[in-house]
């Protein structure tokens, strides 16, 4: 179905027929504008910005590109197309018709994890709002544009399901979107990890590899529930997100390549004195960047968790690829436990295990974008390897909370983590350092220093293509 796009708000959601929850949803939109001009990406207003937009939600058409004012971006409502006769496939409604309205046992428990997808959508763009001004390069700086509109129509996706299905409500937590803001001392956004600066590139390359992949496997998750326009709005985020995690790991990539270059050409380790990122502090970035992720999956055990899945609500990842019987009254989980100062993988309900297990598939899927970059250091000759930090390192949540690990996980007391862990989280001086690589570069086809050009450009448009205009 395409997407109408000469309403206010363009949606494929037959939103003309419901007059009512259009006039919610227009009410609400100016407050997002607002929302996006004071708080979205900082000093941009002006800028064409070569963007995606979908056009309709199949194969071939969601993705149309043109020069864009941001502001003017067009923000709609899209669900993937809808499965003919779609059933629950997990939990003790396992076989039942999916549900097309909320279903009134569960209203509190579906608003809640709506509220928190929807709630860490914005909160990415505050955290990255400055980055805009301290560009690498404009394709760069095209790919992190395209990344906020499209985290802005994440919050249009959850905040539409909040209006269509959660009546008054609903529309107080709409509100509540672009009342709490990352960082805010008062009303921080509800998960942690969007609330922490991004204040450099590196940070955000990190964040879109690592972060927007707890996104990816969370919607994977939301993807599966029985209440259908979750599911259908989550999946057509997904197409989304893969983006967004394109842009994390070649930008990681990228960094990796320009220093392991600059190591060769100027034969040393040391390449902060030519202005490179050196890869121990690369390695730091990962170290916080994974474990504050980490935390996004919430507790090893959880009775919310089980819940969510016994009610069909949450699935797991693959729901239906998974060889058991989708219920998981008697199944186990292994999940970590400290035994004195070691880690046992000791058994659990599967259903209590439910975040652990989605935790160990993003850990799984988190490895494969470092094996390609240690590719590019082993394929420059040089005998570096990244590696993720172990699961209990820095962690805030959960059964590592209480203790302290090393990246290689050993246990250590409070004082020696107190001592010790500049060595393997970026410190002040690392970010200062950082922090000097930064100034903006607009020339097209032109790259910062600590930076390798991409591959290819995005549409088949060449590198050097103008990616944003700045009028
Ligand atoms: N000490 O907090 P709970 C994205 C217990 S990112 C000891 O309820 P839950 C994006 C607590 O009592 C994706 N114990 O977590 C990315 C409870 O135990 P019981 C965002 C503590 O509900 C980049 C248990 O721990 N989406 O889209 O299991 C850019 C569980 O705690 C403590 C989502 O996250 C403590 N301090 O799971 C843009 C999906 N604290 O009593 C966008 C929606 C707590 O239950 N969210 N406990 O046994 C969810 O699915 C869930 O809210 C979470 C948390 C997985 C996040
Ligand atoms: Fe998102
Ligand atoms: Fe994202």
């Amino acid at each position: 179905m395409s997407i109408d796009y000469q309403q206010k708000i363009p949606n494929n959601v037959n939103l003309a027929e419901d007059r009512r929850l259009q006039r919610a949803l227009e009410k609400w939109q100016p407050g997002y504008l607002d929302w996006w001009k004071g708080m979205g990406p900082a000093g941009t207003q002006d800028f064409d910005v070569y963007l995606r937009t979908a056009v309709s939600v199949d194969a071939k058409g969601w993705a149309h590109f043109g020069h864009v004012k941001m502001p003017d971006y067009r923000w709609g409502i899209f669900l993937a197309p809808s499965e003919e006769d779609r059933r629950i496939n997990f939990g003790i409604h396992k076989g039942d018709k999916a549900w097309q309205d909320v279903p009134g046992e569960y209203r509190a428990e579906l608003r809640r994890l709506i509220v928190t997808q929807g709630d860490t959508e914005p909160a990415s763009v505050e955290q990255q709002r400055e980055l805009g001004k301290t560009c690498p390069s404009l394709y760069d700086l095209r790919n992190l544009f395209q990344v906020h509109v499209e985290e802005g129509r994440h919050l249009w996706a959850m905040v539409y399901l909040l209006h269509a299905h959660f009546g008054r409500d609903g529309r107080e937590e709409a509100e509540g979107m672009l009342e709490r803001h990352a960082g805010d001392a008062d009303k921080p956004r509800i998960l942690q990890a969007f609330n922490e600066k991004t204040n450099d590139w590196l940070s955000f390359y990190m964040f879109t590899y690592f972060q927007d992949r707890d996104g990816k496997y969370q919607l994977a998750a939301l993807a599966e529930s029985g209440f259908d326009p979750l599911s259908r709005s989550c999946k057509f985020m997904l197409t989304e997100e893969a983006h967004h995690l394109f842009v994390g790991e070649t930008g990681v990539q990228r960094v990796v390549q320009r220093t392991c270059e600059l190591m060769r050409e100027h034969r040393t380790e040391d390449v902060r004195k030519v202005g490179g990122i050196d890869l121990p502090l690369i390695q730091k970035y990962i170290n916080f960047h994974y474990s504050i992720c980490l935390d996004l999956f919430g507790s090893e055990l959880s009775t919310n968790a089980a819940n969510y899945y016994s009610m069909g609500l949450k699935g797991r990842f693959l729901e239906t690829r998974q060889n058991d019987d989708h219920v998981l009254k008697d199944s186990a989980f292994l999940v970590p436990e400290v035994v004195g100062d070691t880690v046992h993988m000791v058994e659990a309900s599967a259903l209590n295990a439910m975040n652990e297990c989605l935790r160990a598939e993003y850990a799984k899927d988190s490895q494969r974008g470092m094996d390609r970059w240690n590719k590019v250091i082993r394929d420059a000759g040089i005998d570096f390897q990244l590696t993720l930090p172990h699961m209990g390192f820095n962690r805030s949540i959960g059964t590592f909370a209480e203790y302290h690990f090393t990246p290689d996980g050993k246990l250590l007391n409070e004082t020696e983590w107190m001592r010790r862990r500049d060595e393997w989280l970026p410190n002040e001086e690392d970010y200062a350092y950082v922090a000097t690589l930064m100034g903006a570069v607009t020339e097209p086809g032109k790259f910062a220093n600590w930076i390798a050009a991409p591959a290819r450009g995005i549409n088949n448009q060449p590198v050097d293509f103008e990616y944003v205009r700045f009028n």
